[in-house]
């Protein structure tokens, strides 16, 4: 028997109005609606399928105030986590929203409705006083507390929910179990006694280990349940940690393990968030559950300390052990142990016995150079597919972006730089030349600070895509405006590097050696608004490269670029 939801019973929204879906979507359809974001969503779905039982619906004063202060919803149930819809005041306005409006929420992603609010009441959160109460302090540097303050709009609206339905899933939906049909599945599977499994990170070999001991001290099948709905910032996207799973899972004996992707929006609230997993596992129909040393930990503060001890999160939900109905089974990481080839708890290595270990600092280092991981750290089949995802740099796209007053040379250097990488043959090079982009791209601009500032950021764009194809890209515009050039760095940075070569040619070079006569007739004001002439050019404050093409041969510039990009590792061993 699958363990006893929350509160007893699960809320499980879209079961229980199934038989109205019809209706309840033709009314909402009339209604004022919402479109919800990521977050929101998140929290949608799990009170729409009961992951988050016993509530109904996003909270209202009485059950935030409770939450805050004693760690209870409003009727004494234990519940540790605001679950709370934020509106702004012009939503709360354009929609008159009041205790009794009925109110559409929508999903960002294609608009369509998901389920009709009921409003019970409109308040004004206090966000320092949530801060404090539920994060431990009211510092940025907690991601939740940075989206309190920054994302969150400022006036929450509880109220009950009415189900249509459940957000569209399109990747890995074989694995995405609502709580009724995971404990369908374990019914199926006779599994009487579930251990779950939370994490936000690639699965390597000690957390087989750990999972394993845990299954075998309780008695227990295990189930991976990771989330995929929102981690942390930075954290390694989900689709590569779904094919990493799935490949752990051929770890585990033969029925031992099973896997089911969790879309909740984590708040890497510490002890808090430990206590609010435990519930929600245990509505998925869990017995057990795994907390472990800093589970949920967002890291440090803005004193550079962490905001919570190790074991913080496992003492607060040994607090409620009582009141909880699912056994917490705390775990400390285990420690590889070279000398014996396994891996024990790292509290029970006996003294002066060598471990081994591998931060993911680290290995996000060795991903990203290519340097070995050993196979005691992970498996071959789950270094490959880290490997896939993350490329060492040497197959990894960049663009080189060039600026310059026209004719600086740039063209030319940038027409050289592409013929020294094809020769070399890594990655597919392209090359934007200003005229091609002018062209292709822009036919309709002209040179207002506008209109180059529009072309900049068309470039940036076409760089940025190809870039995070794996392909080089090699840009090559006046680019006179330094805010232009550091946006499209930040939009290129997102998809892999971007290196900025200010050719520096002086203008009045760049004249002498103009034999077409544009820049003459850029004087006589034939040209208008023509840059060094009558429209400015910002020198970049801090390029990687600035190269004079009036003193250095072109091969020589080109050269310098090329030793860069082997610097950085981009170019060289393949
Ligand atoms: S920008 O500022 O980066 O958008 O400029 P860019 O796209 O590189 O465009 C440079 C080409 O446009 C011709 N041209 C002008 N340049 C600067 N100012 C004005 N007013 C202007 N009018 C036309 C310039 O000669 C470049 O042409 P190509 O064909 O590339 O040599």
């Amino acid at each position: 028997m699958a363990n006893t939801p929350h509160g007893g019973s699960l809320k499980d929204l879209i079961a229980r109005d199934l038989p109205r879906q019809a209706e309840l979507l033709a009314e909402a359809e009339k209604l004022y609606s919402i479109v919800l974001n990521e977050r929101q969503l998140c929290d949608l779905e799990l009170l729409l399928n009961g992951g988050f039982s016993p509530l109904e619906g996003f909270m209202n004063k009485a059950d935030y105030e409770s939450v805050l202060d004693n760690v209870r919803l409003a009727n004494g149930l234990v519940w540790s986590m605001p679950i709370t819809l934020d509106l702004s005041e012009k939503q709360i306005s354009d929609g008159k929203l009041q205790a009794g409006s009925r109110v559409a929420l929508r999903n960002p992603q294609n608009d369509g409705i998901l389920a009709i609010l009921t409003v019970q009441d409109v308040y004004t959160p206090d966000k320092k006083r949530e801060a404090i109460a539920i994060f431990g302090a009211d510092d940025v540097a907690h991601p939740a507390v940075h989206y309190l303050h920054n994302v969150a709009k400022d006036h929450y609206v509880g109220g009950s929910l009415e189900a249509i339905s459940l957000p569209a899933h399109y990747d890995y939906v074989e694995t995405r179990y609502t709580p009724a049909e995971l404990r369908a599945y374990f019914k199926k599977l006779n599994w009487t006694r579930v251990v779950a499994f939370q994490t936000r990170n690639p699965m390597h070999r000690a957390h087989r280990e750990l999972t394993v001991r845990a299954a075998r001290s309780r008695q227990c099948n295990v189930l991976i349940h990771p989330v995929v709905g929102m981690t942390k910032p930075g954290d390694i996207d989900h689709f590569t940690r779904v094919r990493v799973y799935k490949a752990i899972l051929r770890k585990y004996p033969q029925g031992m393990a099973a896997l089911s992707l969790l879309p909740l929006a984590m708040r890497m609230g510490g002890p808090r968030e430990a206590l609010w997993h435990a519930i929600i596992r245990k509505n998925f129909g869990c017995t057990h559950f795994i907390v472990g040393r800093d589970h949920a930990g967002p890291g440090k503060n803005s004193q550079g300390k962490d905001f919570y001890g190790p074991y913080d999160a496992q003492d607060l939900v040994a607090k409620y052990k009582d009141e909880l109905d699912i056994e917490v089974v705390p775990f400390q990481m285990v420690a590889y142990v070279p000398e014996t080839d396994e891996y024990i708890p790292a509290d029970e290595v006996p003294e002066g016995v060598k471990t081994l270990n591998i931060s993911g600092t680290e290995l996000r280092r060795r991903l990203r150079t290519g340097a070995p991981i050993p196979d005691w750290f992970t498996y071959p089949e789950v270094q490959i597919i880290l490997r896939e995802s993350h490329p060492p740099r040497s197959k990894q796209g960049f663009t080189v972006f060039f600026t310059g007053y026209w004719n600086s040379g740039a063209a030319e250097v940038a027409q050289a730089l592409q013929m020294s990488l094809n020769q070399g043959g890594q990655r597919p090079t392209t090359l934007l030349l200003g005229e091609t982009i002018r062209s292709e791209l822009s036919s309709e601009l002209g040179f207002s600070k506008r209109d180059r500032d529009l072309n900049i950021s068309r470039i940036a764009f076409v760089a940025g895509e190809i870039t995070k194809s794996g392909g080089a890209v090699i840009a090559a515009p006046i680019a006179p405006y330094e805010a232009a050039r550091n946006e499209a760095r930040k939009v290129v940075e997102k998809a892999g590097a971007f290196f900025l070569v200010h050719v520096a040619t002086p203008l009045d070079d760049c004249i002498k050696r103009d034999r077409s006569g544009t820049y003459e007739r850029a004087k006589q004001g034939l040209i208008k608004g023509f840059t060094g002439i009558d429209d400015p050019y910002e020198a970049p404050e801090k390029p990687d490269i600035r190269v004079d093409a009036s003193k250095m041969p072109v091969s020589q510039i080109v050269h310098e670029i090329i030793l860069l990009l082997e610097k950085e590792g981009y170019i060289g061993e393949r």
